[in-house]
């Protein structure tokens, strides 16, 4: 018998809405110490009343939600208000857009007998956090699980690709029971030598037994969002590829294994360039055979400019919110494959940091 979905309609109704055209996700969800990180590089100390302000900053930019359809919080922002008494989760849902919620609680070591292989915590008890995260406004939620490939020893183990699959769908179905559209999101790291056709054999593994791994778990498709990396070859293999070549690359890949039931697919950018990160959106988005919204759902790659802009300074929320603006906008037009670049598609601004494990 097929099992049933309490909230079924809102499921769906709220993955639809995330995958509105021209539209895609605000990944503001670090945890405390990957904030910490992105402070330090501004020279801004990780204090509550900073994270408050920053988020502050990005929830009430003026003009996000027409190219914003949902923002991912910590549990800290989801709780926090703005200085005129209202929630950060009020701010987004009053402007149409849907509040997410970080449920995972991060990647551990698990033992495959591959050095730095993980699976991802934050099972136990998450029917309970779903719910009242649900109570407070959220309508979707984020898992991330974390592979890497590394031709030599053999990883993404069998292990770890199976321990990931099966942990992003039972945490997919418990959210789906309490109200909560699941983005499953098992990366990839850009991280090793291999080239662009390994990456694309890994891919095309981990998707089919994530998907697998759904199907088993009673996962309603059409109430998902899928968050993958971009298919790129290592970040040190000496071949590197064009952006028509890792678009055609990740398209390829999700052709062979998502179904076209899941609504929307929303890239990480995973340390590409926040150029990158736009012009290679871009370029899926002019390919042919895409059944599903093909949109982004970036951390770093719309923040780096904003964080800059920022720096601490209350006098310069106006230029981090135009910031923003200008990142989300270029995003925005990128899902319709209408993003004008000016050429400067370089590395040399990747936001890669080696083995984006905490
Ligand atoms: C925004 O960063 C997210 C939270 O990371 P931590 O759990 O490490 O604090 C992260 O999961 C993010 O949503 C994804 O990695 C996508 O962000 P990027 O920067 O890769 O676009």
């Amino acid at each position: 018998m097929a099992a049933t979905h309490p909230f079924r309609d809102e499921l769906i109704a709220t993955a639809s809405t995330i995958g509105t055209p021209g539209k895609g996700i605000l990944a503001a969800d670090e945890s405390t110490g990957t904030i910490g990180k992105r402070f330090a590089n501004i020279n801004v100390e990780n204090n509550a009343e900073n994270r408050r302000a920053y988020r502050e900053l990005l929830v009430t930019t003026e003009g996000l939600e027409e190219h914003i359809s949902g923002v991912i919080l910590f549990d800290e922002t989801a709780r926090d208000t703005v200085s005129d008494g209202r929630t950060m989760i009020e701010c987004l849902t009053s402007r149409g857009i849907v509040a997410g919620i970080k449920v995972d609680k991060g990647p551990r070591n698990v033992f495959s007998g591959i050095e730095g292989e993980t699976v991802t915590q934050g099972l136990d008890n998450l029917d309970v956090r779903a719910a009242e995260y649900y109570a407070m406004g959220c309508r979707f939620a984020k898992w991330r699980a974390v592979l890497k490939i590394d031709v030599a020893s053999g990883a993404p183990s069998a292990l770890a690709i199976h321990e990931n699959a099966v942990t992003l769908a039972r945490y997919a179905q418990i959210c789906q029971q309490n109200g909560l559209a699941p983005i499953v999101e098992p990366e990839i790291l850009m991280d090793g030598t291999h080239d662009l056709a390994t990456a694309v054999a890994v891919n095309v593994k981990v998707q089919a037994a994530v998907i697998e791994a759904l199907h088993e778990h009673n996962v309603l498709l059409e109430g998902c969002i899928l968050k993958p990396n971009m298919v790129v070859p290592g970040q040190d293999c000496p071949t590197r590829a064009s952006p028509q070549d890792i678009a055609k690359a990740t398209i390829t890949t999700l052709r062979r294994t998502i179904p076209p039931a899941l609504p929307s697919i929303n890239f990480l950018s995973g340390g590409l360039s926040e150029e990158q990160a736009t012009v290679y959106l871009n370029e899926m988005n002019k390919l042919p055979g895409r059944p599903w919204t093909v949109a982004f759902s970036y951390g770093r790659a719309l923040q780096k400019s904003v964080l800059e802009a920022w720096s601490g300074s209350a006098d310069n929320v106006p230029a981090a919110q135009a910031a923003l603006l200008e990142r989300a906008k270029a995003n925005g037009l990128a899902t319709l494959g209408q993003y004008e670049s000016d050429g400067t598609v370089a590395e040399d601004s990747s936001l890669f940091e080696s083995n984006y494990v905490y």
